[in-house]
Order: structure tokens, then sequence, then C-alpha cells
């Protein structure tokens, strides 16, 4: 057992993740931004947050929302100031509450200096990509895009770049040591800024391994080339001995596609890797391969793999919703009459497994889905792309329409409901996605003053889990039960603890 001294500091932690643009608006421009963040941090400590993981704040173009960065030492205008960032970190400092960013390393934005270089024919930026030949009048490879579509685009020289995201985000060339240097300097500089650590964008895919040809498949063809290769497990471990290590990080990786096999060879204590990962497969337990094509949710399978995963690791990332995904209730629960109960349910889930709880804002008042008139009130690019696919598809437009909708990443990122306002408290001015009609009761002042309500329950889960000798060192046992409850214990050697939760209607 690891004694006080060995003991990581953010081993009990309760994270919870803030997509800025969505969160607080401090000057009406209808954008969140980092002064609307410090002035929430009290709301923040006084729900039981030990660590903060902030979605991208640095200049971007915004493309994909700061996904797409143009600088990585700098401040986005839209959400502040470098002196906001630091006052963020400080005041957060003087609460106990830890901040970790998020770290985009597989691609930047077009618009970064080092593509723009590129494009304009410098050799030495040119090889911080890759910039390839075509094939004929093809692209020089069959791979596909995450977000629908190929993963090259021409350039205006008749070359090729490869993205595995949208044409934007141009994918960095990790086998050149000079991409190393630069990206281990950015997070020396953040570290230096007083930052715990970060949570590292599509971690696993950094590395390509070759550029050859891949297997064709429906989706994302290609992968079998740069998921979790040898050289991303290396380049992993070099951040950990060279840079992370040295400021007693908190690394949390993003890693797409992972088994629980590879899960485990990523975030393993004893291979000086990720401290945890963010494992997708309980997302996608009501999809069809991708996730626009949905099957019949059923709780036993939620059950079936949570229990998979917590056997699995060690400290499991537990999340069960980001910016990328539905809103759990919707996902896992019900809006209608048993909207408070699912999301108090999947409160205590999410705080009585094993592992890291993750609390994506929001998600502790019970916000649901976005209520989008049509495919005109999205932002995301993601789903503009994806419907381009569809179009290519031949899918109509009432199919595209009603399969977008209900999976679209901006279902998740409609604004805070601070209150029931016009603006919903998170701004004076025009939101910048279109706020929830439900603001009328789900909302953070209503639910404050409730005693019964879903932020209050959240506060209770937290602070006894926080108090709870089992929830935190305990070990995590399924327990035989009908189909749609979980039971499992958590036992240490100072408390049983017993936790059933019925999982389905
Ligand atoms: O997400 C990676 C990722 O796998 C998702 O974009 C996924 O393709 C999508 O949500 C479908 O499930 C990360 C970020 O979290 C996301 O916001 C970014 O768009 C993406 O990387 C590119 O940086
Ligand atoms: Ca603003």
């Amino acid at each position: 057992m690891a004694t006080s001294s060995t003991k990581k500091w953010w081993k009990n932690a309760i994270v919870y993740q803030i997509y800025p643009r969505s969160f607080c608006d401090s000057n009406g421009d209808g954008i969140g931004d980092i002064p609307g963040i410090i002035s929430k941090l009290h709301y923040l400590k006084e729900l039981g947050v030990d660590v903060i993981w902030l979605s991208p704040v640095y200049p971007s173009p915004g493309y994909d929302n700061g996904y797409d960065i143009s600088d990585y030492k700098g401040i986005n205008p839209e959400f502040g100031t470098m002196e906001d960032m630091e006052k963020l970190i400080s005041r957060a400092k003087r609460l106990g509450i830890k901040i970790i960013m998020d770290l985009v390393i597989n691609h930047t934005s077009d618009e970064h200096e080092w593509f723009k270089k590129a494009l304009a024919g410098d050799s030495k930026y040119r090889d911080y990509y890759y910039f390839r030949d075509g094939k004929g009048r093809k692209a020089p490879n069959n791979w596909g895009s995450f977000f629908g579509g190929k993963a090259w685009t021409k350039t205006e020289n008749g070359d090729y770049y490869l993205h595995l995201f949208s044409k934007k985000q141009p994918d960095l060339n990790w086998h050149n040591p000079d991409v190393y240097e630069e990206i281990t300097d950015i997070m020396r500089f953040w570290l230096d800024k007083g930052v715990a650590g970060f949570r590292c964008d599509v971690i696993n895919i950094i590395y390509k391994e070759s550029l050859e040809n891949g297997k064709r498949r429906f989706a994302l063809t290609g992968k079998e080339h740069y998921l979790n290769t040898e050289g991303c497990h290396e380049l992993i471990q070099r951040f950990n001995a060279e840079v992370w290590s040295k400021y007693k990080t908190f690394i949390v990786g993003e890693t797409v596609f992972v088994t629980p096999d590879d899960a485990k060879l990523l975030s393993d204590e004893s291979r000086k890797e990720l401290d945890a990962v963010f494992f997708f497969e309980h997302m996608d337990v009501d999809s069809r391969g991708v996730k626009w094509f949905k099957k019949a949710y059923k709780p036993c399978r939620l059950i079936r793999i949570l229990d998979k995963w917590q056997k699995a690791l060690e400290v499991p990332a537990n999340y069960l919703e980001n910016h990328d995904q539905i809103r759990s209730v919707n996902h896992f629960g019900n809006t209608g009459k048993f909207w408070e109960k699912s999301a108090k349910l999947l409160c205590g889930l999410n705080l009585c497994l094993k592992g890291l709880p993750f609390i994506y804002e929001g998600e502790e008042i019970g916000m649901t889905n976005g209520d989008f008139r049509g495919l005109r009130d999205l932002k995301d690019v993601e789903s503009a792309s994806v419907n381009q696919a569809m179009k290519r598809l031949l899918l109509v437009h009432s199919i595209r329409r009603r399969l977008i909708l209900r999976t679209t990443r901006d279902n998740a990122r409609t604004p805070v409901q601070w209150d029931s306002s016009e603006g919903a408290g998170f701004t004076t001015g025009t939101p910048w996605l279109k706020i929830n009609a439900n603001k009328s009761y789900i909302n953070v002042k209503d639910e404050k003053e409730d005693e019964n309500s879903i932020l209050n329950f959240y506060k209770k889960m937290i602070e006894y889990r926080k108090g709870s000798h089992a929830l935190n060192e305990g070990t995590y046992r399924r327990v035989a039960s009908p189909s749609d409850v979980y039971i499992f214990t958590r036992e240490s050697d100072e408390q049983r603890l017993y936790i059933y939760c019925k999982v389905g209607s």
C-alpha cells in the first residue's frame, strides 16, 4: 500500500471539466471566458472539486472550438489574457484547486506559424507535418478522417497534407525530433506557470508507424497504422521521464478505441506512461459501429462494460459525459418523469466506482441535450462535416437531421444554466450556442435552494466520498443481480459498502 509520502496527490481527487466557451461569460459577448471561470471558483470549491480540467484556452481560429491551436503559449483573446490565466491559477490554488490544461499535440491549427511557414515552402517546418505527393489523381493513401471524409487535403502546390481530424487540423510529424523539443518546451512553459498537469488529447494516435494504405473499413480506414504504436509508447515514456515526473503532474490521456489491454499498457503505474486514461466503450454502448447510427440502449450492456473496466484498471478515469458526448441523462437515463432520479443515480454511480470521477460542467445540475430546432442551430465542425459525408451517402435531409441532432457534440456544449433568466446567468448578450429552454427549472440558483436537488445530491455524494475509506481505497467486486441492477461492493480494511444502482427503468 502507498505510504503518505509515495501516494500521489491526485489519487482521491474529484475532477471537474470546464468547456470555457460554455461555462460563464463575464463581458456579455456571448462567449464564456476566464474571468467568468474565476467568478465561479467558490461555487466549484463548495461543490467539492479538487481539480479543474480546462478544455483549450489557447489562441485558435476556433474551427474546432480551440482543439485547433495556433499558438500554444498564449491565451485566446476571446477568453481573456495571460494575466487572467495566471490569476485563475493562483486564485484556484488559494482554494486548494489545481488546474490541468488540455494539450492537443496530435495536430495544430493550419493557422499556426509552423504550418504557415511549411506551406510557404520552409523545409524545416514542412517536416513538422506530413506533406506527401498524391498517387496519380488520388491522395497519398486511403485513410479516413475522424470527422468523416478523407484524411488528406491537397495544397495549392499540388501535394497533400495529412489531417486525422478537420482539414484545419494538420497532423504533426512525431518522427521529427524538433517537434518533440517544441512540444516538451510548451509543456514546461505551462508547468512553470503552476499548471498541475494535462489532459492529453487523442494521445494514443500521435505516432504514425507508416503511411501505408489501411485495411478498408466503413469508418477510420488506416487506424492500424497509428493506434497505440510502439513509437507512441516510447514518446509518452519520454514525456514522463523528461518532463512530467519532474513536476509531479497528473496526466490523463484521451485514448480512442482502446481495449482494456491497450489501456493497461498506457496507464499501468510500472510502465511510467499516463496516470489514467479515458476509454470509450461505455459511450458506444448504443452505437452501431459509428455513433451516428444507434441501436437501443440496454442497461445490462452498460453494466457489463463498466464492470469489465473496473476489473481491468487500477485507476479508471470514470466519466459519463464530456464535451464530445451527449448528456448522460439523455444517454443512460431519462429527461422526463425520471429526470431527477436518473441524474442522481448516475451521480451515485460515477462517485462510487473505483477510480477517478470526472464531472462535466452542468452534469451536476442534470443538464440535458440541446433543444435545437434544426441543423442550422448547430456550430460543431464535426456535425457539419458528417452532414456532408451523409449527403454523399445520399441520405435525405429529414434523416440527416434526426441522426445528427440526437448525437451532435453541441448537445453537451449549450451554455451552463446558472439561473432562469433569459441568458441563463451565462451571458447578458447573445449566447454563441442556443440556451436550453429548460433553464426555467434546471439551473444552479434554484437547485442551490432546493435541499433535494440534483446539485445538492452531488454535494452530499462528493462529501460522502471524501470521507469514505472504502470509496477512496477500497477494492471493487461485482455482486450477482438482476440484469438491469448493478450491485457492487467497495471494501477496504476499514469499511465495506454495498452499492445498489437500479440502472434500468
Ligand atoms: O476528441 C477525439 C475524438 O475521438 C472525438 O472527436 C470523436 O471523434 C468524436 O467525439 C466522436 O465520438 C478530441 C477532443 O475531445 C475533441 O473535442 C476534438 O474535436 C478532437 O479530439 C480533435 O482535437
Ligand atoms: Ca466573454
